[in-house]
């Protein structure tokens, strides 16, 4: 792991080279925006919570309000953080270089998308979002979003819970999202993965397809992850430093 110059001019030159980049990012992403990250020791929500437990249909169905809360305080924070100067350079970019980066995100917050990213490929789908628990058994047009108000909220007819618009642990990820992200995993000549511990599956196996097809893989990380071994450059810094570094000069 380092963030030398010599790495960062190395890694700053695949990048110039590559015409098809393909960013992976993570929790890490958004940590300079305020948002804490699953594993970050001080204040990774894996230590305050049992986000295996919290983020399942198993743990909202054993206790909906609980959940409900634990999302409704991630919302407001999510709806106070801005973009950091990291969302901004791969925006900065993309507009720089139309059709070159696909960017392909874990994080469930809005930020890619605030700072520009509008096409960003949801993995895990999106905290803002809201849906039914079950499908509707009134009627496929019944809107969640006008739910009576409750933690949860619930249909008023039928009593069906309203759920964040979320992919939870055990369940698929959105077809099309994985899809879309495995091709651009296996067309790109770079991958620069951002703030990810690699710990979630499927979405940690991109630097591992990317890399078997002759991608160079870049991995900007403060510590080492669980698929440094993908990477044939890992830079040791923060994605807000080091990603206006790598993009802003090309
Ligand atoms: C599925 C939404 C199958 C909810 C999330 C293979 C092997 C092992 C296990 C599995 C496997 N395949 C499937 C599994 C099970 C499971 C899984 O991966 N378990 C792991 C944890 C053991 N996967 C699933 O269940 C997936 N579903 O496979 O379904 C299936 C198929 C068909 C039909 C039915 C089922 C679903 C996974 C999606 C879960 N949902 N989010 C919510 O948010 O509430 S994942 C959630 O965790 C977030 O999206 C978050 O992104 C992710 C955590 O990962 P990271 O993003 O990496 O974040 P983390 O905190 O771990 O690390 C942060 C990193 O940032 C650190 O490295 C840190 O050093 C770094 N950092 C810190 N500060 C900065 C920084 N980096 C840069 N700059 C900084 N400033």
């Amino acid at each position: 792991m380092s963030g030398h110059p010599a790495e960062l001019d190395q890694a700053r030159e695949h990048l110039r080279r590559a015409a098809s980049i393909c960013v992976l990012t993570g929790a890490g992403m958004s940590a300079e925006s305020g948002i804490p990250t699953f594993r970050d020791a001080m204040t990774g929500l894996w230590q305050r919570f049992d986000p295996m437990q919290l983020a399942s249909e198993e743990g909202f169905r054993a206790d909906p309000g609980r959940v409900w809360r634990w999302y409704a305080e991630r919302r407001a924070g999510v709806r106070a953080a801005q973009p950091n100067g990291g969302h901004r350079a791969l925006a900065a970019f993309a507009q720089r270089h139309p059709g070159r980066l696909t960017l392909v995100t874990q994080n469930v917050d809005d930020l890619h998308q605030r700072a520009g990213n509008a096409d960003a490929i949801r993995l895990h789908g999106d905290i803002l979002a809201e849906r039914w628990l079950e499908p509707c058994r009134r009627s496929p047009s019944c809107d969640p979003g006008r739910a009576l108000a409750a933690e949860p909220p619930r249909c008023g007819e039928c009593g069906n819970p309203v759920r964040p618009g979320v992919v939870w642990f055990g369940e698929a990820l959105p077809y099309h999202a994985l899809d879309a992200a495995e091709l651009a995993a296996r067309r790109c000549q770079a991958m620069l993965v951002v703030g990810t511990s690699g710990a979630v599956w499927p979405a940690a196996g991109l630097a591992a397809q990317a890399r078997r097809q002759g991608a160079v893989v870049i991995i900007v990380n403060p510590q080492p992850s669980e698929i440094d071994d993908e990477a044939q450059l890992c830079l040791a810094g923060t994605a807000a430093q080091l990603l206006p570094a790598l993009l802003d000069p090309l």
